[in-house]
């Protein structure tokens, strides 16, 4: 009875009470406690990576406290929820973000000085969790970040792999693949539900069935396997709230292949079951392109099916009614990869629920949003050879999808089958497919760009057509990245000095702050606190390189121009032009006299990227930049004054210690090929000043702080279509002429082998060269422009007053580029979704 229940109640709390303690010495005693009786350690010895373990279970214990609180208080309120369906999110490492949001940084810093640790040394101890490839994976982590700290009711669903991204490691100048076997060491940041788990089917037949009388279609699957749930508490800044990212693990179904089992083929059963866990195993590491393998769909399904299932369990445990689901679930597509949750929802709805197919597509139009992160036309397909295999149910649900479309399309633009045929779901021809892009666009109320320019482009030309019938669902959400990672984490000098400047640590949860450092724009000793930061970061960036990178005992100077590229490694974000450009600057210092050397501003250039395993240019880009590197490095003529350095396996913890430690950073992608980019963000945040086309979000960057704070460059979106057709038209007669003196000098010098392997790059010369109807992305025509821009940026930083104003402007003008902002738009105009902040 209620008596009992209340004593057990109350022994509970005698035995609990309150919450775990934050002081340095109650941090000390979970420490150890956890040295001891988790990582099985003696306390009088461990080393700092059981520290590191130790205190990431310490700070663990508090992540379960809010989170659970969190839980109990959405589930008491239940507000409209959001759930964030995407296949990659790029966390990097958690420990230092968490101690940050749970606001006992300096706490845990002294509890682990005096057990004889240094935090820093401890936190380099942790690996990175990267479950994702580039910039769409790692918005997703800022997006989390800011949907925790802003206090909405959200769920991130994922994949959790077995196998992250590939380590890159570079043997003589190659890339070569190492798998990422990240949960080796242990994941202290997650938390295995062994309850928490579904069934997922594949393959089998569909039947119809009488069902009272009508028919009902039924399908009968051919194989199951288990989805395991693990939640990755994610700590929001400055509030308790404490959100969920659930990522799903396959694991053999309990009831697999019983049959096997009793007829004797034991062996060969237990290595059967084997297969089910290689569904979540591994990440696909290219960013751009999953087109029809079936693994990559079973993941698909396997995700979307194990994230209804959880959705939907929790809508029936709160609400009984499905017409309510529009008003309680929010579910946001991260670009097309999981648009199978629609067909899912639909089969859920119309066989399970027996809502009727009109009344389960009416709810299907309402909760679905999406957005899309690139600038190609082609997008996703998946054959539906595939699909009648795999999900043969899904299949038949697709096809109505698609035939009520194009019934009501035929209604308001008549029988023009080839516009028909242009926006249908289904793609005929030699292999029948279905558009993952057009199903998300058909079904969302709301059709996401990534920037300005981005959602300008979805409705010219990527999707012009779907535009035009539905104007009202295209919204441009322009992305933002986290200031907790990217500044407070990674840049604790330029933290500090901000906070000090504007007198307030509010900019923290409110980045529009940052325009008040504009004030002390003249400020000589701002100035002067300014440089300092910029001068330790590149220490540590200096000290990084030296220690870890080359074997040539590669010296780098201080007082050289930082000069940056990062990221992932693709023709469009021409690389090679910023190779080609090193490769000018060391002609013309090559060529110069003393005197004139005397002037040149030192550089130390700075690449790092990964290429997909299979994307050949890709990877002869990363080699000729260690042969040019090796040419130059060690060049004794040219000293200090120019250094090449690749930075290998770039991910989210290198970023953390390249963005801060940058002068200069280039963004160099043919105008109207850069969704958006946000690395140019990260930069801008860290009073790095950029060097970019007008592309993505750049475009927007530039309206905020001014052309004159950046180095602008090549042909606008509107100029590179013209260019492109003149290099078509110039095609047939070869006209060498007009390729710039110094393009073709640089262009001959890597043909004809002066960084060697001459065979080996003969095919990526071919790209850019004139009269093989190639360089597709308009180096040659934009390489005097950027030569321009180069130049410009040697001559303000000789003039270091300038370049501070510069930096400082960068930094004030960063607060739009926010990733709160960006959610809190999302949050009012797409999911409408409300905040519920968790009471202290
Ligand atoms: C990327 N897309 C785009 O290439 C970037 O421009 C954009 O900033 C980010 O998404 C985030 O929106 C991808 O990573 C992918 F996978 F879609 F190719």
């Amino acid at each position: 009875g209620l008596g009992e229940h209340r004593a057990k109640a109350e022994r509970m709390y005698s035995l609990m009470d309150g919450f775990l303690k934050n002081d340095p010495i109650s941090l000390q005693k979970d420490i150890l406690h956890h040295v001891e009786y988790t990582v099985a350690r003696s306390r009088f010895s461990f080393d700092d990576f059981e520290a590191y373990q130790a205190l990431a279970h310490t700070v663990r214990d508090r992540l379960i406290e809010r989170w659970h609180d969190t839980h109990i208080y959405f589930k008491r309120t239940k507000p409209k929820r959001l759930y964030f369906l995407s296949l990659e999110f790029l966390m990097g490492r958690s420990l230092s973000n968490s101690v940050i949001n749970l606001g006992i940084e300096d706490q845990c810093a002294e509890a682990l000085n005096q057990l004889g640790f240094e935090f820093e040394v401890v936190a380099e101890q942790e690996g990175d969790a990267a479950l994702g490839n580039g910039g769409l994976a790692r918005l997703s982590a800022c997006q989390m970040d800011s949907l925790a700290t802003l206090d909405y009711p959200a769920w991130g669903y994922g994949l959790r792999y077995e196998y992250g991204l590939f380590r890159q490691i570079i043997v003589d100048g190659f890339q070569h693949e190492k798998p990422d076997y990240w949960l080796n060491f242990g994941n202290p940041w997650e938390i295995e539900r062994i309850h928490v788990t579904y069934e997922v089917k594949f393959y089998g037949t569909v039947e119809e069935v009488e069902m009272n009388g009508e028919k009902q279609k039924v399908w009968i699957p051919g194989e199951t396997v288990e989805a395991v749930a693990y939640d990755n508490p994610i700590p929001g800044y400055g509030t308790r709230n404490t959100i969920n990212l659930r990522l799903w693990a396959a694991k053999p179904s309990s009831k697999f292949d019983l049959e096997a089992y009793n007829t004797g083929d034991y062996i060969n059963s237990v290595v059967n079951r084997q297969k089910a866990e290689t569904i979540s195993n591994v990440l696909y590491p290219d960013d751009r392109s999953h087109q029809g393998k079936e693994l990559r769909l079973k993941q698909q399904y396997f995700f979307v099916s194990a994230s209804l299932q959880d959705i939907m369990r929790r809508f029936k445990e709160e609400h009984t009614n499905f017409d309510e689901l529009p008003e309680k679930v929010a579910l946001h597509l991260n670009d097309t990869h999981p648009s199978l949750s629609i067909a899912e929802v639909m089969r859920m709805l119309v066989d399970e629920e027996h809502l009727g197919w009109h009344k389960a597509w009416d709810i299907v139009c309402k909760i679905f949003s999406f957005t899309t992160h690139t600038m190609v036309t082609d997008g996703e397909k998946i054959p539906v050879d595939l699909l009648e295999s795999l999900l043969p149910r899904h299949l038949e649900i697709l096809y109505e999808i698609n035939f009520n479309f194009l019934e009501e399309l035929k209604k308001r633009i008549g029988l023009d089958y080839s516009r028909l045929a242009l926006l249908s779901i289904v793609e005929e021809g030699a292999m029948k497919s279905i558009r993952m892009a057009n199903l998300a666009i058909v079904c969302s109320h709301t059709v996401n760009g990534v920037s300005k320019l981005h959602l300008e482009r979805l409705k010219t030309k990527t999707f012009k057509d779907f535009y035009g019938l539905y104007p009202e669902k295209f919204q441009c959400k322009t992305n933002g990245v986290t200031q907790r990672r990217w500044i407070v984490v990674s840049n604790p000098g330029l933290r500090d000095l901000i906070s000090k400047w504007l007198g307030t640590e509010a900019w923290i949860r409110d980045a529009d702050l940052l325009s008040g450092l504009r004030d002390h724009l003249d400020n000589a000793d701002f100035h002067l606190e300014w440089k300092m930061v910029k001068k330790v970061n590149k220490m540590r960036l200096a000290e990084y390189i030296e220690a870890f990178l080359t074997l040539s005992l590669l010296q780098v100077s201080l007082d050289a121009m930082f000069d940056v590229q990062v990221k992932r490694i693709h023709e469009y974000k021409r690389q090679l032009l910023n190779i080609f450009g090193i490769i000018h600057r060391y002609n013309c210092l090559k060529n110069m006299d003393k005197d004139s050397r005397r002037k040149v501003v030192p550089r130390v250039c700075i690449i790092g990227g990964k290429a997909a395993p299979g994307y050949e240019i890709a990877k002869k880009i990363i080699k000729l930049c260690h042969a040019v590197a090796e040419k130059i490095n060690n060049d004794t003529d040219i000293g200090d004054l120019l250094k090449v350095v690749f930075i290998p396996d770039y991910n989210v913890s290198v970023a953390e210690l390249v963005i801060p430690g940058a002068d200069l950073s280039q963004h160099l992608s043919t105008a109207g090929n850069e969704a958006s980019g946000t690395g140019n963000m990260k930069f801008l945040m860290n009073g790095c000043l950029l060097l970019a086309t007008a592309d993505g979000s750049t475009v927007e960057i530039i309206e905020e702080i001014g052309e004159d704070n950046l180095f602008l460059f090549g042909a606008k979106v509107h100029e590179v279509e013209k260019r492109r057709q003149k290099r078509l038209s110039n095609l047939a007669p070869l006209q060498p002429a007009k390729v710039p003196l110094h393009f073709a000098r640089v262009l001959r010098m890597v043909r004809d082998g002066y960084f060697g392997h001459k065979d080996y790059f003969k095919s990526l010369c071919e790209t850019v060269e004139f009269g093989f109807g190639n360089d597709y992305y308009l180096l040659t025509s934009d390489f005097g422009s950027y030569l321009e821009a180069q130049a410009a940026a040697d001559k303000a930083f000789v003039n270091q007053d300038k370049w501070t104003r510069m930096s400082i402007l960068s930094v004030a003008g960063s607060g739009r580029f926010s990733s709160d902002r960006t959610i809190q738009d999302y949050a009012e105009s797409t999911w409408k979704i409300n905040p519920c902040r968790c009471p202290l």
